[in-house]
């Protein structure tokens, strides 16, 4: 069988014995581990002038390539065109596009570094899997080189409808870059009409059947396939970590009142400020509500060199003490804000204890925390997903009581519906978001996708 080359910005770190945490690296670790290959990526270092070098380090069958780069290279296509350019653009927020000349220019100088310095690993027959916004060009600098193998790219966040995207002057580099790959894969199939959409009325291509469809003189083929978790694991897990001193510190700190919890990078397209103010509308609607009911956010900071995520921040810290100051009593705080991570196991036993996971973005991918909060659950006494009808997940998860994050008042009457809801009702519709999170779980994420890219 040939190899299986991963492609993604970072490289999880490798840690001996330990399951790394994202789901991106766990797929991908568990697909190199069965096929063998190697995982290239950055290192998350930089340097300030100078050369870079690629460091190899082989475990087993898979080996790790990694690189560095160049202060000026983080600054543009990084920190610059990745997550300040294309980052709010596929999330669908316009308002936040920074976008500079020299940010693209970054973008394909370091997508070229990356392919120059991927090519002379490169085997005739490997199987070419590259990840994510970060490397949208990086198969056609290969294709550029000489490159035949079969390669396929997967998009882990939405992609925009065309009147979105062709406000960014980059927009045919973009997609003309998307169409050099054999496979695009996307979350979801509105990602894929919205980007069928774009090859039928801009860029003149034509669509046939099962995502198939030609453009720029490339043949190429679009489709779903929506990111898992392994349920059962994590339920294994959460199970284990009930009884976990961190969680016994909780479930006591609760003193009988009804948790919900949300957790989330810090990140604007989470919706963390309209969530915020919908639990302040949930307190102000219902007053006997008050007293009876915590919600905790875990926000770890991300980005932070980037601007519009420390404006966010500062948001969300004044009213985290607005909410705090208006309602909380000698003793009862309404909302806990946390600006830190935990560990896995700490947060499965959270998910386990929240009567209700919070999950309401204004725009998201998939999200992945949908689903574990899910699969943390105790069968015998389910929470209940509030879940915003614009997360990739929501395609899935039918069992969620689904909501409008643009409409807070609607969100604090999810709420009330999910803590009023009978054990009948939590649990029927438990099990049928756990049967969908286990008949697509992530193994048949990363199989399907690479089924679908050597069948072509
Ligand atoms: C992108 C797309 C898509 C969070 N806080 C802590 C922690 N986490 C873990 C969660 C979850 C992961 O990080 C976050 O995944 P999400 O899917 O929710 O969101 P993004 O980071 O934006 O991921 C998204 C995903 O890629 C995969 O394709 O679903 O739409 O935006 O696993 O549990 N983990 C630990 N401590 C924390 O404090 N250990």
């Amino acid at each position: 069988m040939s190899r299986l080359v991963v492609v993604s910005n970072r490289v999880a770190p490798i840690q001996e014995g330990k399951q790394s945490s994202g789901g991106l690296a766990v797929a991908v670790l568990d697909a190199l581990s069965e096929i063998g290959g190697v995982w290239f990526g950055w290192s998350g270092e930089t340097y300030a002038s100078g050369s870079s070098k690629v460091k190899t380090e082989t475990k087993g069958n898979i080996t790790y390539a990694t690189m560095p780069l160049a202060k000026r290279d983080y600054d543009a296509f990084y920190k610059g065109y990745a997550n300040a350019t294309l980052w709010p653009l596929f999330h669908y927020r316009m308002e936040l596009v920074d976008y500079h000349r020299r940010y693209v220019v970054g973008y394909r100088r370091v997508n070229e570094e990356f392919a120059g310095r991927l090519a002379p690993m490169l085997e005739a027959d490997d199987l070419v899997w590259v990840h994510d916004y970060h490397l949208i060009p990086l198969g056609r600098d290969l294709r550029m080189m000489g490159h035949r193998n079969r390669i396929g790219f997967f998009l882990h966040i939405p992609f925009p409808p065309p009147d979105l995207l062709t406000t960014c002057s980059d927009h045919a580099f973009l997609v003309q870059s998307m169409c050099a790959y054999d496979l695009i894969g996307f979350q979801t199939e509105n990602d894929v009409e919205n980007f069928l959409s774009y090859i039928r009325k801009v860029a003149g291509g034509t669509v046939g059947r099962g995502g198939r469809f030609e453009a720029y003189g490339e043949k190429s083929r679009a489709c779903a396939f929506p990111i898992g978790i392994y349920p059962d694991r994590l339920a294994a897990q959460a199970a284990a970590s009930a009884d976990a001193r961190q969680t016994k510190r909780l479930l006591r700190s609760l003193t009988g009142k009804d948790l919900i919890v949300g957790v989330d990078r810090l990140d604007y397209s989470k919706g963390l400020d309209r969530r915020f103010d919908a639990y302040e509308t949930l307190l102000e609607t219902a007053p006997s509500l008050r007293g009876h009911v915590t919600y905790m956010q875990i926000a770890p900071p991300s980005r932070s060199d980037v601007q519009s995520y420390r404006e966010i921040r500062e948001v969300l810290e004044g009213k985290a003490g607005h909410i705090n100051g208006r309602f909380a009593e000698f003793d009862w705080v309404p909302l806990r804000y946390l600006n830190k991570s935990f560990q896995r196991e700490q947060l499965t036993g959270f998910f386990r204890t929240a009567r209700i996971g919070f999950v309401t973005p204004l725009r998201d991918g998939m999200n992945l925390v949908a689903k574990e909060y899910v699969a943390c659950q105790d069968p015998e006494d389910p929470g209940v997903l509030v879940l915003s009808q614009f997360a990739g997940a929501a395609a899935e998860l039918d069992g969620a009581v689904t909501v409008n994050p643009y409409d807070t008042e609607y969100v604090a009457e999810g709420l009330q519906r999910a803590l009023a809801m009978s054990i009948e009702e939590r649990r029927s519709r438990w099990a049928s978001m756990m049967s969908v999170l286990r008949a697509n779980d992530l193994g048949a994420w990363r199989r399907n996708f690479l089924r679908a890219l050597r069948s072509r």
